[in-house]
């Protein structure tokens, strides 16, 4: 199959359709001769496999060129794959130049094409991606840009990959949250796999209760780490469950975990499929006030309530901090004098509660004062007590899925990459200072405007369209300047 990427020759020949359009300079009419393609042979490769590259350049002028120079960046294949040794068409290199580039020197005559060939054997190491990056040039025309080509280099053997999902985005005191790790094999042979899960930022906060898996050996937990170790069959997968409970008293108040496992996405578990965290949220309570027993009737008995925010999950937005004091075992004995004042926040009065409302970060408090005068008729006891009504979300936070395979339908996979060479771009000639060019800015300084190194296929096209277009403000002035010069020679004749 063959595909071709066309933008950066379309996008390149409006431009310069357009320019020509608006000033018609004889020599930006002229176009590069040069049609250059490049082709993978295929769209991905297995390790060990083959890239078999092809490289077509056609001399669609009229002109023969004496010398043309294709040139073959294998820096990014390299890492993937050895050379073989194998470059083939007129002036074929002996073998890699430095850094890793291949590079054809022949003369090309009119119509003629030349077809240059290469291979790559891929390693298993690298990034995966076999990428090489084709310039070519030839005396008067420099060249366009780069035809980047990317070969996805797959696995074979095992591959397997690891995520691992929580049942709580936040939890409190005595929750138990549930973790679950998923276990897949999706290459093509069967896989040992040794996970492990180090849970010592966790069980400062919680208690390890159970743990369990779908198929194979029973995972083990000797404090702080949790183990599983197996085979899975090729397409096969399984899921690790433990649990813990977060205790009354904790450390960090964050349950933060992440698997581990040897030659997998999980190396190192800084994935983000890898890790879980777990915030515990807490409101701490304190109050001050005078002793139960109150005092006799006219009494004015002052209270202190303070609410802080001592976990770790912001209590805001849909979830404040929410608390009251509950003095339904007071107002017998005393009334509320209607004067709690304080903040952030807010503390209304719904009998017999004095409700308390604020947003609190970690770490933030909200602190109220408030009265109540003493009355004859209750049982003696003042008594009221200063409790938490804060809600959290109880719900896990979406299910994180495995990662990618590497796959052969990426864009990345686009395996064929066309490009042209710019038209010739004049060498800009300073202007002569004269009351008929004035008008004109005079060219930019400096050498003829070139594309810049290391375009990327994807992305680059606007940077050629600029250099198209720069090209042709050159020769548009060229233009203007020739008109000047042609008018002279009508005055002067
Ligand atoms: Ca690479
Ligand atoms: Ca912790
Ligand atoms: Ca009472």
């Amino acid at each position: 199959m063959r595909m071709l990427l066309r933008r950066s020759a379309l996008a390149g020949g409006a431009a310069i359709v357009a320019v020509a359009l608006l000033v018609a300079p004889a020599s930006a009419e002229k176009r590069s001769p040069l049609l250059v393609e490049k082709s993978t042979g295929v769209r991905t490769v297995k390790d060990g496999g083959t890239i078999a590259y092809t490289i077509t350049v056609r001399n669609t002028g009229t002109d023969a060129l004496p010398s043309v120079s294709v040139a073959e960046d294998l820096g990014e294949a390299l890492d993937d794959a050895t050379y073989n040794g194998d470059a083939a068409g007129p002036g074929a290199p002996a073998g890699l130049g430095p850094p890793g580039t291949l590079t054809w020197t022949f003369p090309l005559a009119a119509g003629a094409t030349a077809t240059l060939t290469y291979s790559l054997t891929t390693t298993g190491a690298g990034d995966r991606r076999a990428a090489s990056a084709l310039r070519v040039s030839a005396p008067g025309y420099s060249s366009a840009g780069v035809c980047r080509t990317v070969v996805p280099v797959l696995r074979t053997g095992p591959d397997i990959a690891l995520v691992k999902n929580v049942s709580r985005k936040v939890a409190m005191a005595t929750t138990t949250v549930v973790y679950r790790v998923l276990i897949a094999n999706r290459g093509d042979t069967a896989g040992t796999v040794d996970v492990t899960d180090d849970l010592t930022d966790v069980i400062d906060d919680a208690s390890f209760q159970k743990a369990s898996s779908s198929q194979g050996a029973a995972p083990v937990y000797t404090a702080p780490r949790l183990t599983w170790s197996g085979e899975i069959a090729p397409g096969g997968n399984v899921t690790v469950t433990y649990e813990v409970r977060v205790g009354t008293r904790w450390t960090n108040a964050v349950l933060n975990n992440a698997v581990t496992a040897p030659g997998t996405n999980c190396v190192t578990g800084q994935a983000a499929e890898c890790r879980t965290r777990v915030p515990v949220s807490s409101l701490r309570l304190t109050k001050s006030g005078p002793p139960p027993n109150g005092g006799p009737p006219g009494t004015v008995l002052n209270y202190i309530i303070v609410a802080r925010n001592d976990g770790a999950y912001d209590l805001v937005g849909d979830y404040p901090a929410l608390a009251y004091d509950d003095m339904s075992q007071l107002v017998d004995d005393a009334d509320y004098n209607n004067d709690a004042a304080g903040g952030p926040g807010t503390a209304t009065w719904a009998s017999p509660r004095l409700n308390v409302r604020a947003e609190l970060k970690v770490g933030e408090s909200t602190t109220w004062r408030y009265s109540v005068t003493a009355k004859a008729g209750g049982n003696g006891d003042f008594v009221n007590a200063f409790r938490s009504a804060t809600n959290i979300p109880t719900d896990a936070p979406p299910d994180k899925p495995l990662p990618a395979p590497d796959r052969d339908d990426t864009a990345d996979g686009d395996a064929i990459g066309r490009c042209r060479l710019d038209p010739p771009a004049p060498v800009p000639t300073p202007p002569t200072p004269s009351p008929s060019t004035s008008t004109t800015s005079p060219p930019p300084p400096g050498p003829t405007p070139t594309t810049p190194h290391g375009l990327p296929e994807t992305g680059g096209d606007g940077r050629v369209l600029l250099g198209l277009l720069a090209a042709g403000a050159v020769a548009a002035l060229t233009g203007v300047v020739l008109m000047a010069a042609a008018r002279r020679r009508r005055r002067q004749e």
